[in-house]
C-alpha cells in the first residue's frame, strides 16, 4: 500500500473498527431497560435497577420497583395512603408475571401494605393465579404479611370531603383530573413496570389502589392477567393504567403483545390498543383516560394514550432518569 499505511496495519484497523461496531451493536441489542408509567416511575425505576445491578432476577427487580410508590402516603392510588373506595376501605389490585408465563395477582386486598409482594407469593406459592378478598387477605397473614390500617388521615379526610357529594363518577373524578394537571398532586396513578435484563428476560408488576370512591368490590385492570399486565419472553411485555373497565373489556396488555408478536413496534402496537378502545366506545374515550406502556424483547420501549398528559419513566444504557411524555389519540 502507498498511501501511508501497511496492509497489516489496514487490516489492524479494519478489525479495530469491526469490533467497535459489533461491541456498539452488542450494546444496543443486549440492554437493561426498565420502564415505569407515570411520573413517580422514575424513583420506581432507580430501586429496580439497583436491585437488578445487586444482581437480583428481573422479578426481584420489578417487585423491588413497585414497591416503592406503595409505600409513599402521598401517592393516593396505589398501597398505603391510596384513596378508598366510596365505604371506606382502601383495597388494592395488584399483578406480577414473569417472561415464562408464571404469574400471580391479588384482588380487592385490605389491610396489606405490599399487594404486589402478595402476589408474588401466590405465583411462587400457590397452584392459583388469583386470590380476593378475605381469602387473599388469610393467605398473606399465613405468608408473614403485617395487617396494617392503610387509610391516612389525609386519604380519610379526601373521602370525607367527596362524601358530602357522593357523586359515584369514577371517570371524571380520577383520571380527566390527572389529565389536566399534569405533574400536580392528582396526576399519579397506577404503577405498571416492565424490566428487561442483559439475557433478554422480561418481567412486569401491575400495583394500585384503583379508582378512588369505586364500590365496594370493584375490581379493575391491574390483577387481571393480559388486561392490565402482560409479559412473554418470546415478544415483549406490557401494562396498562387508566379505567381499567375498558382495558378489560379490550383484553388490553394481551392485545399489545399479540400485535407485537405480529410485527408492530411498541410504540405502534400500543397506539392500536388505545384505538381499539376509541372504537368500541368513542363517546366515553373522549373523557377518560388509557395509556399502555410497551417493552419489546430488543429493549425498545413504546407508549400512547386516549389522553395528552400520560407519562413514563424510562432506565436505560443511555440514561437513568428519562420522563416521557406519551403520544395521545385525542
Ligand atoms: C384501575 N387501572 O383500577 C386501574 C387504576 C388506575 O386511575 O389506573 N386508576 O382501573
Amino acid at each position: 500500500m502507498n498511501d501511508g499505511i501497511s496492509r497489516r496495519g489496514a487490516l489492524a484497523i479494519g478489525a479495530a473498527a469491526a469490533f467497535a461496531a459489533g461491541a456498539a451493536k452488542a450494546a444496543e441489542t443486549d440492554p437493561i431497560a426498565v420502564l415505569s408509567t407515570w411520573d413517580f416511575g422514575k424513583a420506581a425505576n432507580e430501586a429496580a435497577l439497583a436491585r437488578l445491578k445487586a444482581g437480583g432476577s428481573v422479578l426481584d427487580a420489578v417487585e423491588a420497583g413497585a414497591k416503592v410508590p406503595e409505600a409513599d402516603p402521598t401517592n393516593h392510588s396505589v398501597g398505603y395512603g391510596g384513596y378508598p373506595d366510596r365505604d371506606g376501605h382502601v383495597s388494592l389490585d395488584a399483578s406480577i408475571m414473569n417472561g415464562d408465563g408464571r404469574c400471580g395477582a391479588v384482588a380487592a386486598l385490605e389491610n396489606i401494605a405490599h399487594p404486589v409482594s402478595v402476589a408474588r407469593r401466590v405465583m411462587e406459592k400457590t397452584p392459583h393465579v388469583l386470590l380476593v378478598g378475605a381469602g387473599a387477605l388469610q393467605f398473606a397473614l399465613e405468608q408473614g404479611f403485617t395487617r396494617e390500617d392503610l387509610l391516612t388521615p389525609e386519604s380519610e379526610q379526601a373521602w370525607k370531603e367527596w362524601r358530602k357529594s357522593a357523586q359515584y363518577q369514577p371517570v371524571i373524578n380520577a383520571e380527566t383530573r390527572s389529565y389536566e394537571k399534569p405533574g400536580g398532586p392528582a396526576n399519579h396513578d397506577t404503577i405498571g413496570m416492565l424490566a428487561r435484563d442483559r439475557q433478554g428476560r422480561l418481567a412486569g408488576a401491575c400495583t394500585t389502589s384503583g379508582l378512588a370512591w369505586k364500590l365496594r368490590g370493584r375490581v379493575g385492570d391491574s390483577p387481571i392477567v393480559g388486561a392490565g399486565l402482560y409479559v412473554d419472553d418470546e415478544v415483549g411485555a406490557a401494562t396498562s393504567t387508566g379505567v381499567g373497565e375498558e382495558v378489560i373489556r379490550n383484553a388490553g396488555s394481551f392485545l399489545v403483545v399479540e400485535l407485537m408478536r405480529q410485527g408492530r413496534t411498541p410504540q405502534d402496537a400500543c397506539r392500536e390498543a388505545v384505538r381499539r378502545i376509541a372504537r368500541r366506545n368513542p363517546k366515553s374515550a373522549k373523557e377518560i383516560q388509557v395509556g399502555f406502556l410497551a417493552l419489546n424483547r430488543d429493549g425498545e420501549a413504546g407508549a400512547w394514550a386516549l389522553q395528552k398528559g400520560f407519562s413514563y419513566a424510562v432506565c436505560d444504557a443511555r440514561k437513568q432518569d428519562a420522563l416521557l411524555p406519551a403520544p395521545s389519540l385525542y
